[in-house]
């Protein structure tokens, strides 16, 4: 295992395509091989783009390797599809979209579905992430349509999140209601050869006023994907707020939440594996009777339970 690894820090593609399905299908290899790849982590400048259905956000994720790869820049990129099961349609026009960097060695596109739970969808996301990270990429973006929870979770994931609004849609709004307006440090407006773009700015702008962010200001870009404008700026303004995170205590302390959060995480899964192992182990026909006998209840035995995976394991 630890040579596919070796291999994936060395550029080998293939090593690194393996390495994220078997995250993706939680192979009990991926811990080990996660843990070797650690400490090559953290040098990555990783970016979320989201918005909703059709805002032109793998327009802008294309435009926006152009301008890394111009700056000389090696790119990862995640398109995660949290509302389907399967590697859909969509995520098939995503990499159309992106498909003149196909032969960029330097480039890396990957599509990610849901297997499993929700909570998994973002866990894989992470350690992809991770994994572009440790393998070299300069930047990793990661893109997903951001609605619900299970969204704003994965685009937790980056550094510099930007939320990609466009005129003329009246589910902007609802975006802003689901808690994403609070998570954004830069604020796109796509579609900006569309009339109404001036209107979603002055709109965004009375909102940050609302929330009255105090250490950073979110910045407000105009672009049209399409055609490239604005894109430049785009990727200045993020790496200002790449460099801002860096010298910044709410940049320490966004790194540390963000620790604490997968920690949490890891252990949530670890238990959750253990709970059957301690059921299968511990969950006898006796307790059982005793409860249906009203002898215990079933907070009781759980809680002998739970106190016997913390002591030894289950
Ligand atoms: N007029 C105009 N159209 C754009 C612009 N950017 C993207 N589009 C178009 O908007 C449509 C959707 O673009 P995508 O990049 O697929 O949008 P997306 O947000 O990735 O879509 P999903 O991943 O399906 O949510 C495409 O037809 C694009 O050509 C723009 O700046 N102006
Ligand atoms: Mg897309």
């Amino acid at each position: 295992m630890t040579l596919l690894a070796e291999k994936a820090l060395h550029g080998d593609i293939r090593a690194l395509a393996r390495i994220i399905s078997l995250v993706e299908n939680e192979a009990p290899e991926s811990e080990e091989i996660m843990k070797y790849l650690y400490p090559h982590t953290g040098k990555a400048l990783v970016i979320g783009i989201t918005g909703s259905p059709g805002a032109g956000k793998s327009t802008l994720v294309d435009k926006l390797i152009l301008e890394f790869r111009k700056k000389k820049k090696t790119v990862g990129i995640i398109a995660v599809d949290p509302s389907s099961p399967f590697s859909g349609g969509a995520i098939l026009a995503d990499r159309i979209r992106m498909q003149r960097h196909a032969n960029d060695p330097d480039v890396y596109i990957r599509s990610m579905g849901t297997r499993g739970s929700l909570g998994g969808v973002s866990r894989s996301t992470r350690e992809a992430v991770k994994i572009l990270d440790a393998c070299g990429k300069d930047v990793v973006i990661i893109e997903t349509v951001g609605v619900g929870q299970s969204e704003i979770d994965i685009v937790k994931l980056a550094d510099t999140v930007c939320l990609v609004l466009v005129p003329g849609m009246g589910d902007d709004i609802q975006i802003m209601k689901a808690g994403i307006m609070e998570i954004a440090d830069i604020f796109v407006v796509n579609k900006a050869d569309r009339p109404g773009a001036e209107k979603i700015e002055t709109e965004v702008k009375l909102m940050l006023d609302l929330i009255g962010k105090t250490d950073w200001f979110p910045p407000i870009h105009m672009t049209v994907a399409e055609k490239g404008d604005g894109v430049a700026e785009l990727v200045e303004g993020i790496e200002k707020h790449g460099a801002f995170l860096k010298q910044s205590i709410h940049g320490i302390k966004k790194q540390k939440r963000k620790l604490a959060e997968e920690i949490k995480d890891i252990l949530s899964r670890d238990i959750a594996k253990n709970v059957e192992k301690a059921w299968e182990r511990q969950g006898t026909d006796d307790k059982i009777e005793a409860i249906l006998g009203k002898e215990l209840d079933p907070y009781t035995v759980a809680q002998n339970i739970l106190n016997n995976i913390v002591t030894n394991e289950g």
